[in-house]
């Protein structure tokens, strides 16, 4: 969308500003290729950025109220004042996107208009995209810098105001996505390492109609894996005779991978030594897409995406049958392989072909996935092209963003 709408939309939501322009900030939302649920236990991750995204028209205030309005009418309008502890409201509130990054940031407020053309719940980050458009926008107005990395590290932390105990992956890329590539993410410490996309590689988003809510049963599931993981590094750690605060890292770093998954085997919990090895394996998966990716050998990372989605599905139960219908979907169609993205429970699969069978792919999953489901009709917003971008930014203002 152009700015310039997004001015008129400001208008009429707070009337026109009385002085200075209204600005604009961007973040995009984020297709994760391959490393699911174990940026928490602080393994590198491979996700890319995407054109679609969050916009946040912004203009100061003198006081300290923050006042923000959606365009999506499904999300009222919240208000909140900036002090340095800033009470959340109800779960579920989209509006504790922003208050995580007023939080994070506890400055003085504005006037914010939202716009989004991501599909809210779909494991493409329609969350963390507010949180980093919105921290933009207030250290934009408030004249604040902070180092990209730091900022990174801040705003995953931040995030976890809503509830989740979130790894940082999402803020990383948001904000230090380069267009044209994917991009490892260490943590260990934090570093962004890109690989360019080959050209004639196509991935494709497709979601299952399934909303992901973060605020409800899917957040409690989430956060069950992020315990078990960890009680399951603690295990193998112990039995190893390693410290029992080693973290994956390390702890993948101190015995051979064989080792490993026979000493998780041996605990006695089947569930924590399934848990452990859809981590480990996935860990592996990572380093081999990424050499993959700069090899162009695009039939190797579809046969990772395939074990990952059935790690994610076997392993990890965090799959559903209609992620697994989109994913034979798009296999049967040509892909060279698919996977869920994202936290799962519901959200999106990523597929990936050879760019010229794109409309084979996106047409098989139109006829054989959506029609039936008598969801044909907006099928441009739940199956798409996603192109490599660029991270977040404060827009000129003026200046268009298509
Ligand atoms: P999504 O797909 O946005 O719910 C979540 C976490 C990530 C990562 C993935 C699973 C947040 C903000 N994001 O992403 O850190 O753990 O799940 O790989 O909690």
């Amino acid at each position: 969308m152009a700015s310039t709408h997004l001015d008129a939309a400001f208008a009429r939501a707070f009337g026109a500003p009385a002085t200075g322009a209204v600005q604009v900030a961007r973040a995009p939302g984020r297709v994760n290729l391959i490393g699911e649920h174990i940026d928490y236990c602080g393994l590198p991750v491979l996700p890319m950025a995407l054109r679609q995204g969050v916009r946040i028209a912004f203009h100061p205030r003198s006081d300290r109220e923050t006042r923000l309005v959606n365009r999506d009418p499904r999300f009222a309008p919240s208000a909140f004042a900036v002090n340095a502890s800033i009470p959340p409201a109800p779960a579920g509130d989209w509006g504790n996107y922003a208050r995580a990054a007023a939080q994070a940031l506890a400055q003085r407020f504005r006037d914010l208009l939202v716009d989004s053309d991501l599909p809210i719940a779909a494991g493409l980050s329609s969350s963390s995209a507010l949180v980093v458009a919105m921290a933009l926008a207030l250290m934009h107005a408030n004249q604040v810098t902070v180092a990209p990395l730091e900022l990174m590290e801040f705003l995953g932390r931040g995030e976890r105001y809503v509830g989740t105990a979130g790894g940082g992956m999402d803020q990383a890329i948001i904000l230090g996505a380069r267009a044209g590539c994917a991009s490892r993410i260490d943590f260990h410490p934090l570093r962004l390492t890109p690989t360019a996309v080959p050209p004639d590689w196509q991935f494709i988003v497709a979601w299952s109609l399934v909303h992901a809510e973060k605020s409800g049963a899917a957040r409690q599931s989430y956060n069950e894996r992020t315990r078990q993981c960890d009680e399951a590094r603690r295990l193998v750690a112990t039995r190893l005779g390693q410290r029992e605060d080693i973290n994956y890292p390390a702890l993948l770093a101190a015995a051979p991978v064989e080792q490993l998954l026979e000493v998780a085997g041996a605990t006695g919990s089947d569930v924590l030594a399934r848990r452990f090895r859809h981590v480990v394996t996935e860990g592996i998966r990572v380093r081999q897409a990424e050499a993959a990716m700069a090899a162009h050998d695009l039939a190797a990372f579809g046969l990772l995406l395939d074990a990952s989605h059935q790690s994610l599905r076997g392993d990890y139960e965090v799959s559903r049958p209609e992620l697994d219908r989109l994913v034979e979907l798009a296999r049967e169609a040509g892909a060279a392989g698919a996977r869920l993205t994202g936290a799962g429970f519901g959200g999106s699969i990523v597929a990936l072909c050879r760019a010229e069978r794109a409309p084979e792919v996106i047409a098989a999953l139109r006829e054989r996935f959506y029609a039936p489901r008598g969801a044909a009709g907006d099928v441009e917003r739940y199956v798409f092209r996603a192109e490599p971008s660029a991270g977040a930014e404060v827009l000129t203002p003026g200046a268009s963003s298509a």
